[in-house]
């Protein structure tokens, strides 16, 4: 089944082609800058947060295997919630967007305090964008059944670059 294309409406123009040339060269180690954009267009906020200003939000972990991984392991990051509620995003939807032009919409009344996170450390190493990084949407997936949905793992997005409150869907 197939959800979650129809929001896609192609890269954005401020996905520099060095940004996703830097990203796309780094392999483990040295992950690349994290850089995610928030805006809320409608309230005049627009902001960019790098990995330093990440970690300043209240931060979250949980091991987990994942379907895309082979071993359980630890990822950590602020919530999605948090880093929305930093940027005075508190209700809506918002638009999450990746390098490789995938795109999903969530309500921001689905995020809690605790899941998904935005993770930048997995293992406790950033990771590159060949690791699925610098930046991962993800869920405690092995905590209960309902984060092994297809629903969530549409919402888990990895190579995020932009979060944008948009208009909710019809
Ligand atoms: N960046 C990015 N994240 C993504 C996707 C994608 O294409 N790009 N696909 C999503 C969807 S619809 C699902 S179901 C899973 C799909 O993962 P799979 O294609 O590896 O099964 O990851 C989600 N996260
Ligand atoms: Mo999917």
């Amino acid at each position: 089944m197939w959800r979650g294309y129809d929001a896609i409406d192609g890269l954005d123009q401020n996905v520099s082609l060095a940004t996703v040339l830097g990203l796309g060269l780094a392999e483990g180690g040295m992950a690349g800058e994290a850089e995610l954009r928030i805006s809320d267009p409608e309230n005049g906020i627009e902001m960019t947060l790098d990995d330093a200003a990440l970690s300043t939000l209240d931060q979250q972990s949980f091991e987990t295997s994942t379907i895309w991984t082979d071993r359980v392991q630890q990822f950590a990051g602020p919530s999605l919630l948090a880093i929305l509620n930093h940027a005075g995003i508190t209700e809506g939807t918002v638009r999450l967007e990746a390098a490789n032009d995938y795109a999903i919409t969530i309500p921001v009344a689905e995020l809690s305090e605790t899941a998904p996170i935005v993770a930048n450390r997995i293992d406790g190493e950033a990771f590159s964008l060949r690791q699925k990084g610098p930046l991962w949407v993800a869920y405690p997936y092995d905590s209960k059944d309902a984060f092994q949905s297809e629903e969530v793992y549409a919402r888990s997005i990895w190579q995020l670059v932009a979060v944008e409150r948009v208009a909710p869907a019809p």
